[in-house]
């Protein structure tokens, strides 16, 4: 709102409104149409909602909300038979926010607003509006598969309601977030120059001649290919890590720009990019900004930027510094740019063993698995550049600076697992969890879809995380959602 009215756009919007022309809020768009926002009280909205705007409440559930659930119409003021803007009760649509309005039953209904909305935690809020020509989302259409374009197409045709092709089951219906799943390609060049999908051992990608590793980069396909497989398949989300990054000038990494675009033009699901998200300096000498990077990648068609490397750096740099933000790195100049929810931070931890706590300064747990000589406590050691490098700093100290810092999601990785099936690292996705509010997408170690129930059931993850056993075509991200949902848990399907 602060940038629609240094711009001068308020007035036209109101008077474009006011003149009964058709208008569409997406996310923000939704939030702009209210008085105000808790986000911040001195900036007033459009007002067309006399209502205000609350942070969500991070007591039971993480802050932001992200992931998919519903926008549910029945039962507000229409019949569960018709369809508000092509939305239907049995679909989910995927929704990256904060602050949301809560909703009172009946209240903008009596004043002439149709009202979807959706369930997370105990909050039940508005999903979406609609009254006249306006209609807001707080979901991403764009972003929700073909459930979304669906919304799109009956706005753009103007079709506000129509007969539900079928009445849904209560099933179907379910309210509340579901089990985020996510197909994850490591990408780097290969020997040839081309960008391969590509997937290592405990890090290492290189293919083993039997005796040692070291051979050819292990190729596993084609990432626009995969990642369009992927999205058919059901995943909540795709992410791409160009994994050898640390290299190379990412400015000069044109053909990643190219992946993502391609990528968008056919997957509508978030898109991730990871690698290489620092200030840097390209090959002509020009300095760039992480903030540049970031920029030309969510212009591309990405929808959050992942950093690892710099991350830790600028942690260490934080605590120096006796916990102040400068307002400069990489983190909080991307997120104040584009939002909290646009900056996952990947975590690359290897386990450290100790015989006790007492021996290091570095928070430890008491694990079950214990080290090669009988340790029965480990510390998690942050990483830099793949794993190459590890620091005297751990991930405790990691995740909650960089959540004060304004990181939105926490990719959390582990080196110990990574490639090895043998399930999730569930002590510490446990032990990061209890740090931090905001969501944690657990990461490594996935080899069939019972480690998928397991991470969901033993840890409080938001999202868990395969790569090998896709790759591999062990199992599909359909196989691993039927699975939980045969056990109970919530899912979303993939809607043709
Ligand atoms: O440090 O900001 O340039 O980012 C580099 C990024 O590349 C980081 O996110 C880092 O995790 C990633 N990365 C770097 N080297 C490797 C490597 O494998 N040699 N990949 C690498 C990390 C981990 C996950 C993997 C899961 C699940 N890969 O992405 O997908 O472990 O695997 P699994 O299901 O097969 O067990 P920067």
């Amino acid at each position: 709102m602060t940038q629609l009215a240094s711009a001068g756009y308020v007035e036209p919007i109101q008077k474009y409104i006011k003149a009964g022309k058709p208008f569409m809020g997406i996310c923000v768009g939704l939030q702009a149409l209210f008085e105000g926002s808790e986000e911040d009280p001195r900036v007033p909205g459009l007002g067309l909602i006399p209502e205000q705007l609350k942070k969500f409440q991070d007591g039971d559930k993480s802050v932001p909300q992200i992931g998919w659930n519903s926008a549910n119409t029945s039962g507000k003021g229409k019949v569960a038979e018709e369809s508000l803007y092509g939305l239907r009760p049995s679909s989910k649509y995927y929704y990256v926010h904060s602050y949301a309005a809560p909703y009172r039953e009946g209240e903008l209904e009596k004043a002439g607003w149709s009202v979807a909305t959706a369930r997370y935690g105990e909050e039940e809020f508005v999903g979406a509006v609609a009254r006249d020509n306006v209609f807001a989302t707080q979901f991403h259409p764009e972003k929700s598969g073909a459930a979304g374009l669906r919304v799109i197409k009956a706005f753009l045709d103007g079709k506000k309601w129509e007969k539900l092709p079928e009445v849904p089951s209560a099933a179907s219906t379910k309210e509340g977030l579901t089990r985020r799943v996510i197909a994850c390609l490591d990408v780097r060049t290969n020997d040839q120059g081309d960008l391969v999908v590509t997937k290592g051992d405990q890090y290492d990608v290189r293919e083993k001649d039997g005796i040692s590793s070291g051979g050819a980069v292990r190729n596993l396909g084609k990432p626009v290919d995969m990642a369009r497989k992927y999205y058919e398949q059901g995943a909540d989300e795709v992410t791409f890590l160009n994994i050898t990054s640390f290299r190379n000038c990412p400015v000069a990494d044109t053909p990643m720009l190219e992946i993502l675009r391609r990528t968008s033009e056919t997957v509508f699901v978030p898109l991730t990019i990871g690698g290489g998200i620092r200030d840097t300096v390209d090959t002509d000498g020009t300095a760039i900004s992480a903030l540049d990077i970031a920029t030309m990648y969510f212009k591309s068609g990405a929808d959050k930027v992942s950093i690892g490397s710099d991350a830790v750096t600028a942690a260490e740099a934080y605590y120096a510094a006796g916990k102040k933000l400068t307002g400069k790195t990489a983190i909080e100049s991307i997120s104040s740019a584009y939002g909290n929810q646009a900056v996952v931070i990947s975590v690359d931890p290897r386990r450290v063993y100790v015989s006790s706590p007492s021996v290091t300064p570095h928070h430890t747990i008491k694990t079950s698995t214990p080290g090669p000589n009988g340790e029965e406590y480990c510390w998690y050691q942050c990483t830099i550049k793949g794993g190459r490098e590890g620091r005297d700093f751990d991930v405790r100290q990691l995740v909650t600076a960089v959540e004060a810092m304004g990181a939105g999601e926490i990719l959390l990785n582990c080196i110990d697992k990574d490639g090895t099936n043998s399930g999730f690292d569930l002590e510490l996705i446990n032990d990061v969890k209890e740090a931090i509010s905001i969501p944690v997408i657990a990461s490594s170690g996935a080899g069939n879809p019972g480690h998928f129930e397991e991470v969901f059931e033993k840890t409080s993850t938001d999202a868990a995380l395969g790569a090998g056993m896709f790759h591999r075509q062990e199992y599909t991200v359909k196989q691993v959602k039927d699975f939980l949902q045969n056990k109970g848990l919530l899912v979303r399907q993939f809607e043709e």
